[in-house]
């Protein structure tokens, strides 16, 4: 990162700096959570992954939706984008009934007002992906809201852009990773108004940070699915006892090389690029 970048935000494993000229450096480092925690032990080369798989969708989807990929760095971790202003809400697309869709259907057969077929489980595929917003909570956890609510957030026409955008990347990339051996249950975007007015997709897109992938060779309904990336680290979690809460437990080598591999590996499934062929010349996902 250059000296004179102003930082103006941290998120829980990513760092962004204004550059001057309406454009911001979003950095990813190799910092990994769970449970809600950071963990202490960085995982090598997840900042790389997750920056990767972002731009390899970013160049694949522009045809779909505008979005803030300008260029990358040539530390393979930074994404040069164009600054937005961004909506204030994460567009949430489900395919597949987990985490809070899960709780909010099996308690009121309701999610974010979609009305849903009775009998679904835990983990069943959805007959039509839905868009499910949440308000973007400064701390603790988003809040699943209405469609009234989120347009009112966003202004009315902004609102049906991020929507429809939403759902068409969802379809896009929910098809492609499929045929590659990965289940994108659901995912989470944010979206920002650019300065012509165009409503552009932002933040990271369709990595294992912000969205869940499952392994398609595991599927099965009735049951929470391993993830793709952290199950190795969520199950080495559960046999210490640790608590989680803040500190978490350092990650032993083995659990550190089995998580990296999960990342590069789906990195490899989903670009069709090799892994070093990325670090050497990050713009190959393009
Ligand atoms: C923007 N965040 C999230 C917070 C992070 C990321 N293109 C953009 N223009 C204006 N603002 C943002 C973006 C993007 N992307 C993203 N907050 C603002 C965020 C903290 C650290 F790495």
């Amino acid at each position: 990162m250059s000296l004179d970048a102003a930082h103006v935000g941290s998120g829980k494993v990513r760092e962004l700096y204004a550059l001057g000229d309406g454009t911001l450096a979003l950095t990813a480092s190799d910092r990994i959570s769970t449970f809600d925690v950071v963990l202490p032990t960085p995982i090598p080369d997840k900042g790389k992954v997750l920056t990767g798989l972002s731009a390899f969708w970013f160049g694949r989807t522009r045809e779909l939706v505008p979005n803030h990929l300008l260029r990358l760095g040539d530390d393979g971790r930074t994404m040069v984008c164009r600054r937005l202003e961004m909506l204030p809400i994460e567009c949430v697309v489900r395919g597949y009934l987990a985490g809070s869709g899960w709780k909010d259907y099996r308690d009121t057969g309701v999610v974010c007002g979609h009305d849903l077929p009775e009998g679904l489980e835990e983990s069943s595929r959805l007959p039509e992906p839905i868009f499910t917003p949440a308000t973007k909570a400064v701390a603790g956890h988003d809040e699943n809201i209405d469609e009234e609510r989120a347009a009112a957030l966003c202004g009315d026409d902004a609102y049906r852009v991020a929507k429809e955008a939403s759902l068409a990347l969802y379809r896009f990339a929910s098809k492609y990773a499929e045929s590659r051996g990965i289940i994108l249950a659901d995912t989470k975007f944010e979206f920002g108004v650019a300065p012509d007015g165009s409503v552009n997709l932002g933040d990271e897109a369709l990595t294992p940070d912000s969205s869940r992938f499952w392994p398609a060779a595991d599927y099965g309904e009735g049951r929470p699915q391993a993830s793709f990336d952290k199950q190795f680290v969520r199950d080495w979690c559960e046999r210490t006892g640790w608590d989680k809460t803040a500190p978490g437990p350092e990650l032993p080598d083995h659990v550190v090389a089995g998580t990296r591999a999960r990342y590069v590996e789906a990195f490899e499934k989903l670009t069709e690029v090799p892994f070093d062929a990325y670090v050497a010349n990050p713009e190959v996902v393009l």
